[in-house]
């Protein structure tokens, strides 16, 4: 049994300018430093023999020496694992030229197809893709392999229909069907996403090894494949990386009329779907409020701000006019309440946020 991590996608020395507060950039930026090293011991533990690389181990040309010396020493300081690394559309050149030696166990690609075989019966193949003009069937034509292997296929783009690549970074599944390929290891996409590539083959993006910011939502970590070469055969599991996840959650505000039973039920939606203290939360309000609510999002978010590393609000609610309520009122509230009713150059969301607005001043309350 040959076991094989796959990963990729983790972007050490991004900026994260953008993407997360400067402070929280800065802190997350030395994590996903981190996140790596994790790896490194979950390879140790689970005793695995190599660990492949699927591209973008670096965000950008200019790598600090300090990201860059944590992962050669990891490396090196594991002599015993064979680390494959094949460079993606964001790290050419960036890590390996900041090295003043390749550590030993580092075995990188370039633009045309190597090949390793890693046991009898188990050959590893891949290439960095090339620039478009290089990228005719020829290229494709040039992977070579023996279908009695169990063959291991790295790239690092975006896999596509049919047999021609129209992008840069395009793979086209169609010229890459048929080969001999059993598990297609690619990098690029930053979700975890597997699919079949023919009758033979699978193909995987492991996705990155952690969330940066909000918007890289759901599960992340890295692949796990244990391969029998006699029987051509393997088994895959996704192991969840244990850093910090960043999750979007919806709450549905529909009728409620305070603060606090707001924030029991947005706590209560944040439960439901595993929101953990150390989690970067993204929470969506929805639902029609009650024109006379008491409801401040700044309250929310500071309330939520105290219970998760970081929050970000998103207010989609609506505000609604019960207008039988005030069908008989006589007083100030509900002659105005009338009037803007009555005025048929407003929306009814205008006229819900003007009734609000007015009620509000009326009571002497901040608007
Ligand atoms: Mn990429």
């Amino acid at each position: 049994m040959y076991r094989l991590i796959h990963c990729a996608d983790l972007h050490l020395d991004s900026s994260l300018r953008g993407i997360l507060p400067p402070r929280e950039a800065a802190v997350r930026r030395q994590e996903l430093t981190a996140a790596f090293l994790s790896l490194v011991d979950s390879a140790v533990s689970l005793e695995a023999d190599a660990v492949l690389i699927a591209g973008d181990l670096f965000d950008t040309e200019r790598v600090s020496a300090a990201a860059a010396s944590a992962v050669s020493a990891a490396l090196r300081d594991h002599p015993e694992i064979l680390f494959f690394y094949l460079q993606g559309n964001h790290d050419q050149g960036s890590f390996t030229g900041s090295l003043e030696e390749i550590p030993d166990n580092l075995v990188l690609f370039d633009h045309s197809f190597r090949r390793f075989r890693l046991a009898p019966g188990l050959v590893l193949t891949g290439a960095e893709l090339p620039p478009p003009p290089g990228r005719e069937e020829a290229f494709w034509d040039s992977l070579v392999l023996d279908p009695s292997d169990y063959n291991i296929v790295a790239l690092h783009g975006q896999l596509v229909k049919g047999r021609t690549a129209s992008g840069p970074l395009h793979i086209p599944a169609g010229a890459l069907s048929g080969r001999g390929i059993d598990y297609l290891a690619l990098g690029h996409i930053h979700s975890h996403r597997a699919g079949r590539l023919d009758a033979r083959g699978i193909w995987c993006y492991p996705g990155c090894l952690e969330a940066r910011g909000f918007d890289e939502t759901g599960r992340h970590g890295f692949v796990v494949l244990d391969i029998d070469p006699d029987l051509r055969k393997a088994e895959r599991r996704f192991a969840e990386s244990g850093g910090r996840r960043a999750l979007e959650v919806s709450s549905d505000l529909t009728g409620l009329t305070d603060s606090a039973s707001m924030e029991r039920a947005i706590r209560e939606s944040l439960d439901r779907e595993g929101a953990r203290p150390e989690d970067l939360v993204h929470v969506v309000l929805e639902g029609d409020l009650p024109y006379d609510c008491e409801m401040s999002p700044d309250l929310l978010r500071a309330r939520l701000s105290s219970l998760y590393y970081l929050v970000r609000l998103t207010d989609r609610t609506r505000f609604a006019v019960d207008y039988s309520r005030s069908a008989g009122d006589p007083s100030l509230r509900g002659e105005f309440i009338r009037l803007v009713r009555a005025d048929d150059s407003l929306t009814e969301e205008e006229k819900a946020a003007v009734i609000r607005c007015g009620i509000l001043a009326l009571e002497g309350e901040e608007v």
